[in-house]
Order: structure tokens, then sequence, then C-alpha cells
């Protein structure tokens, strides 16, 4: 009988691997293709590992910062607003709304450590245990400000399965979906990844438009909402996923060693990975006590066996998202508020000459305004109602900008001043005799390399490089007398005279 039921079970599982023409995942383990993608991302992205070193020398800074007495607030509950992306060929990769909050589901119990399924942790590794104070929404509002259920679907023209190496699903013209502004939403896309693979996700660093996690549709939301038979059906690839893109590594380290280590301090240094469902202490490294806690979503562990997220992995998760990716922190996706802000079009216009035309866009977030109202000191036109306006500044000086948005009911004003530096027509050094400084001040479009002061006799007194385009030099040291000040710019060498009085 338990034969038959076995097969059964096997024979399900079939069916639903050769529907996707697939290899099932491998027969224990999960499959996350996370590290190989990375592998894939330092060969084509020269800047990517980089970026991944520097945030996570941030993250470790401010958890030292923490133990130091600035602690974060540990109270706020985090929300990151969510967009599924289900990318289909078949109806049966076209999976239902039902499974996808059902993954949102799994994903707040875990994280919040509500998942029914805490009994399993083992006392020893209780103490542990975390909520990570870090929940998830379905996003309500989409990038251009309107309303959206927060998952989009899209039957594709690709007709192999996809894969992280070609990452093709994060591209509309690649037969899949273009990621939503990254700084904004956790993109999470479902598809029918190959070689079994059940998910992978991109960790800080990888670039914003292919930012987020992948998840093989097998892999999505909870059985029995869930229909597919593997041992993989309880969303936890999902959890798994969400906690790489949070910065977290693999529990066991990236090699399959004891001397390397997953940088978070509360879990057991751990040689491999653990797959299937161990039980009792799984020792693979010295100094552990209490062996592997393989019960981690960060292991290898079939979906029914995992359980915890510690106390380290939370703070690591939560630092990592008030560094680099805090722009989830004031997303308002998932709300029903806007919020005022503007850019210049030209991000080089921060600095112009009298006279120049200088170009604004409004880069509102939340819900879509209807009416733009804009003020601009200094400026013609003074005011303007247009969503990416024009403006003129006849004279020298810094100026604020002030933008109000408003979609009726709501409004919000957004202020920056000094926003708009109009610089000199040309190169003054003021005052003429001197005391104590000299202030050279520059004007746009010319770029003032080096500074020399000499003296009469040819003596070079000060020499400084500058990327300035206002700079002071210190001349109280100076003796009364006339010195020459030698200007080196992108428009040449230019000779002032000048007076220093005692
Ligand atoms: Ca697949
Ligand atoms: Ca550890
Ligand atoms: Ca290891
Ligand atoms: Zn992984």
């Amino acid at each position: 009988m338990r034969t038959l039921t076995l097969l059964a079970i096997f024979l399900i599982g079939f069916a639903a691997a050769s529907q996707a023409q697939q290899v099932k995942p491998a027969a224990s383990g999960h499959t996350c293709a996370t590290d190989a993608y990375s592998t894939v991302l330092q060969a084509q992205d020269p800047g990517f590992e980089t970026r991944r070193q520097q945030m996570q020398q941030q993250v470790q800074q401010a958890l030292r910062q923490q133990q130091q007495g600035k602690a974060l607030q540990a109270d706020v509950v985090i929300t990151v607003p969510v967009v599924f992306h289900v990318v289909y060929r078949t109806q049966t990769e076209n999976i239902s709304d039902a499974a996808l909050l059902s993954q949102l589901e799994v994903l707040n119990a875990d994280f919040r450590r509500l998942n029914a399924d805490t009994v399993n942790t083992p006392d020893y590794f209780r103490p542990f245990a975390a909520d990570t104070k870090i929940q998830l929404c379905l996003a309500t509002i989409n990038p251009n400000g309107d309303k959206t259920s927060g998952i989009t679907r899209t039957q594709t023209s690709v007709n192999d399965s996809f894969g992280y190496g070609s990452d093709k699903v994060k591209f509309t013209g690649k037969g899949g979906t273009d990621a939503w502004d990254s700084n904004q939403y956790l993109n999470i896309w479902v598809c029918n990844l190959d070689n079994g693979i059940l998910g992978y996700a991109s960790v800080p660093g990888a670039k914003d438009d292919i930012d987020g996690v992948v998840l093989d549709y097998i892999a999505v939301g909870s059985a029995p909402i869930n229909q597919f038979e593997s041992n993989y059906n309880k969303g936890r690839t999902g959890t798994h996923e969400v906690g790489h893109w949070l910065g977290l590594q693999h529990i066991w380290g990236n090699g399959l060693s004891c001397a390397d280590s997953d940088d978070i301090a509360d879990t057991p240094n751990q040689k491999g990975e653990n797959t299937g469902c161990n039980t009792g202490i799984q020792m693979s490294c010295e100094g552990s006590p209490f062996g592997d806690m393989y019960q981690n979503y960060m292991d290898y562990s079939d979906d029914a066996c995992m359980n915890i997220f510690t106390k380290g992995q939370a703070s690591y998760m939560q630092t990592l998202l008030a560094t680099s990716r805090s722009g989830i922190l004031s997303s308002l996706a998932c709300g029903n508020t806007l919020r005022s802000d503007f850019k210049f079009r030209n991000p080089s216009d921060t600095l112009v000459a009298a006279g120049d035309e200088v170009r604004f866009v409004s880069a509102s977030a939340g819900i879509r305004p209807e009416t733009w109202f804009w003020e601009f000191e200094g400026g013609i036109p003074a005011t303007s109602s247009q969503l990416a306006p024009t403006v003129t500044y006849p004279q020298p000086g810094r100026y604020s900008v002030r933008l109000t948005i408003s979609n009726g009911s709501q409004n919000s004003t957004a202020v920056k001043e000094d926003f708009v530096h109009v610089t000199v027509n040309d190169l003054v050094v003021y005052p003429n005799p001197a005391t104590d400084y000299i202030t050279i001040e520059q004007p746009a479009r010319v770029q003032v390399l080096q500074l020399e002061l000499v003296s009469q006799l040819g003596q070079v007194l000060v020499r400084e490089k500058t990327q300035d385009r206002v700079l002071r030099l210190d001349v109280r040291h100076l003796r009364q007398g006339v010195y020459i000040l030698r200007i080196r710019s992108s428009n040449g060498t230019e000779v002032r005279k000048i007076s220093v009085l005692r």
C-alpha cells in the first residue's frame, strides 16, 4: 500500500514536471540559483562586485554603530511593497491570484514568525528565533501612480523555459516583463525556470532593471492552494529568495568548508547545505553545541522542515533596508497618498550661467497628481503649472524651487533651497585688496583646475588643485604686498594681481 502511495505521488510529480517539459528539482535539496546568478553578474557587470561589497560593508558598519548604542527603531515594522509578474506560456504556468496571495501570506508569516510550524524549532534554537519586523504588502499603486492589483500577467512568446543566465523574464523586449522601479517595489517574477531551478534572487548591488526575485511557478504559495506535488510547495522558496534579496547568504556560507561563514554571528557555522528533512543534532563543524541549524530558511531543507530566521539575520536584513534599499522605506506603493518631488531634467543643470534655460521635471511618488504648481525664485517664468517646465534665470545667485502637486483631494509640497546656482559670467576674484581670505568664483562651463599664488619674485606660495566652483584661499599668513594669482582652467591660464593688506 505504502509503495503504491509513493508511486502515485511520484507519478503526479512526474506529470507536473513533464507538463513543464523540465527536469524535476534535484532529488533532494532546494535548487536556488542565487550564487550562480551572482557569478553571472560578476562576469557581465564590472561594477557589480564592488557595489555588492560596499553594501555589505555599509551593513556591517551600521551594525557596529548599533552595538555602540545607536540602535535602529527596533519596534518599527518595515513594509516592503511587492509586485508579482506572472510570465506564462501554458495555463498551468499562469498560476492563480490565490496562489500569489498565499505566497504573500507565507512570507508575512515567516518574516514575522507567525508561521504555524514555529513549534518545530527545537528548544535549543528558540532563543535565537526572530520576528524580523519586516512584512510585505501587495502594491496598490503602479509606477505611473495609477491603481493596481499588484499583479501583472504576461503571456510569453518564449518557447523554452526561462533561466538565470539569460534573465529574459525581466525584460518585456525578451518575452518577460520589465521591472517596476526597484527602489520602490520588490519585483517577484513567476515563470517556468529551466533545469529544475526553483528560484533566484538579485543580491544587493545588482542593477535596478534586474533587481528582484524569480520563482518557478511550482514553488509559489502553500499547498493545497499550491497544486504542485513536491517538497517545495509550502512557499519557502519565496522566503529563502527574499532573504537573499535582503542580503542574507546561505547559512553554510559560500564554500563547502568550515572556514567560510555567512557573516551572521548567531547562525552556527556549517560546512555545506542540508537537504531533505533532518532530525536531531547534525554537526558539520566543530564549536556549535547544537550542530547545524538546518531549520533555517537559508538552508536547503524541504519546505516543511524550515521554520526559523535568527535575530542576527533579522538585524542584517533590517539594516540592509535602512542602507542600500532605503528607497523601500519611503515607498508609497502600498498607500493611498502622494508626495511631491522634482529634479533637473538634465542633472548638470544644478549649475548654470545667467540667461541659461533650466528644465525641471516632477518626480512625485504615490498617487498620480492632476495638477502641478511650481514657484521659481529668481526665474522667468516665476510660476508654472506644467509637468516639466523650462525656466530662465537672468541674474547670478542661488535660488529655491517649490512644487505643490494635487490630485484634487490631497496635496503635497516639496521645497529645495539653493537648488539652482546661477554663476557669474566671468571669473571673479574678491575682495581685492584682501586681508584674510580671497574668494574665487568661477562661471558655469569653466572648470578651474589649479590655482597658484605667486610672489613677485616668482616663488609659488600657495598651490591648490580644485573641483570646487567657489574657492576660498587663506592669505592670513602672507605679508602685506602684491601677489600674482595664476588660475589654470579649462579656458586656459589667467593671471590676476592681488594686494594683501595688513
Ligand atoms: Ca521549471
Ligand atoms: Ca554564522
Ligand atoms: Ca561552509
Ligand atoms: Zn539560496
